[in-house]
């Protein structure tokens, strides 16, 4: 998981660090001014004492060298790391980053170093890594939506209506996500509303028939928005905690079968609309989010697959992108594999 996107960084993370060290050794140098220049390290001194050190916009010589004389530190410029930048967002790119998410990143990167003051003698690295952790973390916590609290509070029955293009796990995940809410005490019904591809009804009746749960099931051609709604009114009639409800896959480019994913939610008004797509499709699941997304404004987003994800591009890029929240990622075929999405969790596995 994440490999590829891993390796990158780290790369990045040596080169950009070098760049730094390298920075710090013109800073040393200018030490040697000291002896050929006193009157410029007076001034040096003498300002220090006037002004609080500040992040400089341009960095003038006097700055220079009262930071590395005179408080033993040395000032990051951009002249140094601008290459580095430029190869970080090449890497980003070849990581399936999205473009406006993979500037962003570069930005926020460059803003935490370029005129910041650091101690001489600090791990480059580290310095190179915290800013990249920082920037990261800005693109993938949108907001901070507490699914398991929502759910909690909500009045029940919570109807959850799944959403996405062909084959890209959601009907996995709806069986994923009945297991967890059965473990966590809810009682949960599963609504079989892909009537569209052949096969699809068994396939979801032997999921809820090996986890033990309720299916609702119509033939297949019916209206999908009837059959959530009748799961409702089961889940209501039996008091069921949670409705979740499977849809048929769609491309966002079909206006017929947009148009019935937007009756299913405009008659059954669920509490949540999650959007599934798969992290390899990297830049496709992205783009596709952002077009479901106006369709049917949904609240967050579940990654499957991955588990055969190294490059990590979706992952980073999906929630700067639609403004929702990663919710879960899937990580495997089993009901057990679907893990809770945390940026902290993702940051570590990137820097571990
Ligand atoms: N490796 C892996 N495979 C998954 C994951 N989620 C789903 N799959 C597989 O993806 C394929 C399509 O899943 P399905 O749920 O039928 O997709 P749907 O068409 O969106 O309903 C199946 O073979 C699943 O086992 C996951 O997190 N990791
Ligand atoms: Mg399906």
């Amino acid at each position: 998981m994440f490999d590829k996107l891993k390796e990158k960084l780290g790369g990045f993370k040596k080169l950009l660090g070098g760049a730094i060290d390298n920075t710090e050794k013109e800073a040393i140098k200018k030490e040697a001014i000291k002896a050929e220049a006193p009157v410029k390290i007076e001034e040096a001194r003498a300002e220090a004492r006037v002004e609080p050190p500040k992040v400089p916009e341009k960095v003038s010589l006097i700055q220079k060298i009262k930071a590395a004389v005179v408080e033993q530190e040395f000032i990051i410029e951009e002249n140094g790391l601008k290459d580095h930048l430029w190869e970080l967002e090449m890497a980003l790119l070849e990581s399936d980053v999205a473009l406006p998410v993979a500037e962003n990143i570069v930005d926020n990167v460059k803003k935490e170093l370029v005129g910041s003051r650091r101690k001489i003698g600090s791990d480059t690295g580290k310095i190179v890594e915290t800013a990249l952790r920082h920037a990261i973390s800005k693109v993938i916590s949108v907001d901070s939506f507490d699914f398991d609290a929502f759910i909690k509070k909500s009045p029940k029955p919570v109807t959850i209506v799944f959403v996405g293009v062909n084959g890209t796990g959601k009907t996995t995940t709806v069986a994923k996500m009945a297991e967890r809410f059965k473990e966590q005490g809810y009682s949960v019904v599963i609504a079989a509303g892909d009537t569209f591809r052949a096969g699809a009804i068994e396939q979801i009746e032997k999921h809820a028939e090996s986890l033990g749960i309720k299916l609702i099931k119509h033939q297949e051609g019916a209206d999908p928005a009837a059959i959530v709604y009748d799961a409702i009114q089961f889940a209501k009639a039996k008091h069921k905690d949670i409705v979740l409800a499977d849809t048929a896959g769609r491309m966002h480019t079909n206006i017929n079968l947009m148009d019935q994913l937007k009756k299913v939610c405009r008659v059954n008004n669920p509490n949540l609309i999650i959007f599934v797509d798969e992290a390899v499709a990297g830049n496709d699941a992205v783009e596709r989010a952002r077009l479901f997304n106006s369709a049917v404004p949904f609240n967050g987003t579940i990654l499957t697959k991955q588990d055969a994800d190294a490059k990590g591009g979706a992952a980073i890029s999906i929630a700067y992108t639609t403004g929702k929240p990663i919710l879960f990622l899937g990580v495997g075929q089993s009901y057990k594999d679907l893990v809770r999405f945390d940026p902290d969790w993702l940051l570590d596995r990137l820097f571990e």
